[in-house]
């Protein structure tokens, strides 16, 4: 059934997307039960009665707030919803998870949800799956072969081919198909080449069914025909199997460091929690080494992901620390810290403005399992 399905597209919070090429007008709304979704959060009062049962739910603690952890049963239905692999099941889908967390959290500072924020958040997702809203999604694909065969005996298709594999040096036929294969993205209609599922049901099944070899000597033509015939053949499998995939884009610019530094109030704020959580010694002084801590902290306010979820996020701040040497372990005062934590943010502001990073994550998604969400499933008003 999931089949019909074409593009779903869901908010995430932060930074730019490119992706809107691949969105397709037809289809959007047929996606997930979109009019249910619609229909769902546009009833006032049966969306109310929803969240409060959801939130009633989730909230164990009673204290009228969301914690992470209260949250996490929410981001995992969103997850299923949305036909992600459990967590933990591989760094990419993760990183979506994760990204849907941070959308409830976002500029939290203590990241506890009240009620009113998780219902704005999750009517957002549920309209952003709902109707395709354009900004910053997380797009869920329909890889059918289409795109790729279009792509494939486009007129520009060797010489931007060949454009990219300049880079590849030597290695055999094979290599340099797989290679190339890597080139491809999403947009140009390739499902994750680095993705274990595609690995082994399409590419290495179609390398066996091509006969492509393992020669070290042979000409840029017959690379060409040799990869041009596995392209296509891939196309053909994709079109009596498709295939979706989750793909998100997101760019750190610093942009969101630069508006917390220019925000005071939420500055001070962001650094007084930053400096409740990290461990103190008795007389209330902070040791240096946790500061890449107070900053993970304050990740989430200043727009940056959490530490080891982007690798060259943490090379960047690993060079900023470095440079600026200043996890030295030296104990020092709550406000001292505070200096050097924004230091640190406005290091890391400058390095992000003059190289971007841009990450992009796909994933194979394997049992769209919508129907069988918790979160989806609408509580009637009258139910307990
Ligand atoms: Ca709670």
């Amino acid at each position: 059934m999931e089949r019909e399905k074409d593009v779903i597209v869901v908010e995430d919070g932060k930074g730019k997307k490119k992706m809107m090429m691949m969105t397709t007008e037809s289809g959007a709304n047929q996606v997930m039960d979109g009019s249910d979704i619609m229909e769902l959060v546009g009833n006032k009062e049966v969306f109310t009665t929803f969240v409060d049962h959801k939130f009633q739910d989730l909230d164990r603690d009673r204290d009228g707030h969301l914690s992470l952890k209260e949250l996490q049963p929410a981001v995992a239905d969103i997850g299923a919803a949305l036909g992600l692999p459990a967590t933990g099941s591989s760094p990419d889908s993760d990183y979506i998870y994760s990204q849907i967390l941070s959308e409830f959290t976002h500029g939290k500072h203590h990241q506890k949800v009240s009620k009113s924020e998780f219902k704005a958040v999750l009517s957002d997702i549920l309209l952003g799956m709902a109707t395709g809203l354009k900004r910053d999604p997380i797009v869920i694909l329909r890889m059918d072969g289409e795109d790729l065969i279009e792509f494939v005996n486009n007129p520009a298709f060797e010489t931007e081919m060949i454009l990219m594999l300049s880079d590849i040096i030597d290695g055999s036929l094979q290599d340099y198909v797989v290679n190339a294969l890597k080139k491809l993205t999403v947009a140009q209609g390739m499902p994750p080449v680095h993705d274990s599922w595609v690995i082994d049901n399409i590419i290495e099944p179609v390398l066996e069914s091509c006969k492509i070899g393992n020669q070290k000597e042979f000409s840029q033509e017959t690379f060409m025909e040799e990869f041009k015939k596995v392209v296509e053949r891939i196309g053909q499998i994709l079109k009596e199997q498709p295939v979706i995939v989750a793909h998100s884009e997101t760019t750190f610019d610093g942009s969101e460091i630069k508006r917390l530094l220019s925000n005071k109030f939420e500055l001070d704020k962001t650094l007084e929690e930053s400096m409740k959580r990290v461990p103190k010694d008795k007389h209330l002084k902070v040791s240096t080494e946790y500061i890449g801590l107070a900053l993970d902290i304050a990740a989430p306010t200043a727009g940056l992901p959490p530490l080891g979820a982007v690798d060259e996020m943490d090379k960047v701040i690993k060079e900023v620390l470095k440079m600026l040497s200043v996890d030295d372990g030296k104990m020092v005062k709550e406000d001292e810290m505070k200096k050097i934590l924004t230091q640190v943010l406005g290091s890391v502001m400058l390095q992000l403005q003059v190289n971007p990073i841009c990450v992009s994550t796909s994933s194979v998604v394997h049992e769209p399992v919508v129907s069988a969400s918790n979160l989806l499933k609408p509580v009637s008003p009258d139910n307990n």
